[in-house]
């Protein structure tokens, strides 16, 4: 059995969870590793947990700031927000017991771009950060780290901690080794270079994390697997939404707006987002890329049959069943996927050069199409923004996908007005439901209302809708956008106060 800890100098740091807890100060600005899941540390931040609910006990408070990639697992953010140990969290969670705490006022929440994290912390914006605690797959002979199941922050929390926990994970395969590419040449501005990275499947980087022997403090030997939700099986919706899609982008090559093998594909977390990839590798593309965030089930289906020629992403995020498949053949697929910091997985400038097909899944739509990633009723957060925004702003193409209506139908996906809005109408292009597709591309805010009520929306709330669309456009003061202001939200405040939406 290969050693997983190299760096002789390191072994005498290597210690239990317990300890290692014990050496995160209160009050501390803590980056964890974990992205969906993947990733993360486990050990550690639940020991840290133990901690601070017999500190609770004692009468005591005890609470971090945690920083993360993206959401981890129940180890972290349910274990800490249960024992109210978190001041505050970013950049975006979707655990439940977490989503309580934000919702019920008790912990603080800062929901923000992926691709922003690493260069607000960079710049100072967030203060110091304190201690850094990654899940790694071994420690090298001169400190360098082999990544494990996701990037994420990991580089930047490496270099920019004065302390280091290290949690050596047994279970993550050693073959991980050469999938990552770190790249080292981002600067602050106002020395920015370009980023040199023109192909998807392009190599920028180093392979390893460099880390700084001297800032580690512990180093805790783990045993577990990620974190895998396992993915509902394509409902009949998802298959109409990925149907839409497939229709879309056959008209799009025929037009000669997208290349045969289309462009890059990114495609964000949930069931419809698997659900589109399972219907792309039964279309008729062949030959393409994907340079997205997280690697699902559906894309590794995709790379097995050939359909898709790499992948580039910052995490895999896959099921039980699909981890094993990944371990199962890590040789298949080691030259075919890239895991890069999610900084470059989720670039601007990467995403603009490229030409992106950003396909993200949505809570609701307005008439003009501007979207709700986040947000049930304007006040309560579901997960977050996460990388839809770094990649709807800057696609070539971009489209958010939901069911026509939610909550048994008690609550319409198209609404008069969105309740809260994280991608303007000024970033969204394409909008499918299981009902059909709106290409707003080239239209005004009236001809998009136009299109999304005539395509979009569920039979139960088409009429509703365009009866208030006819009503705004006569009473509404502007013409541009015609809005009726005492109605706007009456959708929301309806179901708020009945369970419906429906009068
Ligand atoms: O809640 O399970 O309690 O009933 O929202 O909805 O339909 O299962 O869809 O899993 O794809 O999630 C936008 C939340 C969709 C997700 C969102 C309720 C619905 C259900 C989930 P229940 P579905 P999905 C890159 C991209 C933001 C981050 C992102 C998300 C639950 O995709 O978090 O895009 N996106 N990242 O009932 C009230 C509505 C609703 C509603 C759905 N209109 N009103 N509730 N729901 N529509 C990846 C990363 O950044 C990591």
């Amino acid at each position: 059995e290969f050693d997983r800890i190299q760096c002789t100098a390191l072994h005498s740091k290597i210690m239990t969870a317990e300890q290692a807890a014990e050496l995160i100060p209160e009050g501390a600005n803590v980056g964890m590793s974990g992205f969906t899941g993947s990733g993360s540390p486990n050990a550690v931040p639940q020991a840290l947990a133990n901690r601070i609910e017999k500190l609770y006990e004692q009468g005591k408070s005890f609470k971090i700031d945690l920083w993360t990639g993206a959401s981890t697992a129940p180890e972290i953010d349910g274990a800490l927000a249960k024992v109210n140990g978190i001041h505050t969290r970013l950049p975006y969670q979707s655990d439940p017991i977490g989503r309580k705490r934000i919702n019920e006022g008790s912990m603080q929440y800062i929901d923000m771009h992926l691709s922003h994290v690493a260069q607000y912390v960079w710049f100072g914006f967030f203060g110091k950060l304190d201690v850094a605690v990654i899940e790694v797959a071994g420690i090298l002979p001169d400190g360098s780290l082999i990544p494990s199941t996701s990037v994420g922050n990991n580089k930047t929390w490496l270099d920019q901690a004065d302390l280091v926990i290290l949690e050596v994970n047994e279970y993550a395969p050693l073959a991980l080794a050469g999938m990552h590419d770190i790249y080292y040449g981002t600067q602050l501005p106002p020395h920015r270079v370009p980023i040199p990275l023109t192909k998807t499947s392009d190599r920028i980087g180093e392979q390893y994390l460099r880390c700084d022997p001297n800032k580690v403090i512990a180093i805790v030997p783990t045993n577990k697997s990620d974190r895998n939700s396992a993915f509902k099986a394509p409902d009949d919706s998802s298959k109409r939404i990925a149907g839409h899609l497939i229709e879309f982008f056959k008209h799009e090559v025929k037009l000669g707006r997208l290349p045969k093998d289309l462009l890059p594909l990114q495609s964000g977390v949930g069931n419809i987002a698997n659900a589109v990839l399972a219907g792309l590798n039964d279309g008729p593309f062949e030959n393409l890329t994907s340079f997205t965030e997280v690697l699902q089930d559906g894309m590794l289906a995709m790379l097995r049959s050939g359909k898709l020629a790499n992948a580039s992403c910052t995490a895999l995020s896959l099921s039980p069943e699909g981890e094993h498949e990944f371990m199962k053949n890590i040789d298949f697929y080691r030259d075919k996927v890239v895991l890069r910091p999610q900084e470059i997985s989720n670039h601007p400038e990467l995403i603009r050069r490229l030409g992106v097909i950003a396909m993200n899944a949505m809570i609701e739509a307005d008439i003009y199409g501007n979207v709700n990633s986040t947000h049930v009723n304007g006040s309560a957060i579901m997960n977050g923004i996460g990388g839809s925004g770094d990649f709807a702003r800057n696609a070539y193409l971009s489209i958010f996908m939901a069911n026509s209506i939610a909550k048994n139908g008690d609550v319409s996906c198209i609404v008069p007005s969105v309740s809260h809005v994280d991608h303007t109408e000024h970033d969204v292009q394409i909008i499918v439901t299981d009902q059909g597709l709106a290409d707003l591309r080239g239209l005004s805010p009236k001809e998009r209302a136009r299109s999304i009520i005539a395509n979009c929306v569920h039979p139960d709330y088409k009429p509703l809708l365009q009866d208030y669309y006819e009503r705004a456009l006569f009473q509404s003061v502007g013409k541009h956008t015609p809005t009726i202001l005492s109605e706007a939200l009456s959708w929301h405040d309806r179901a708020q106060r009945t369970g419906s939406m429906k009068p």
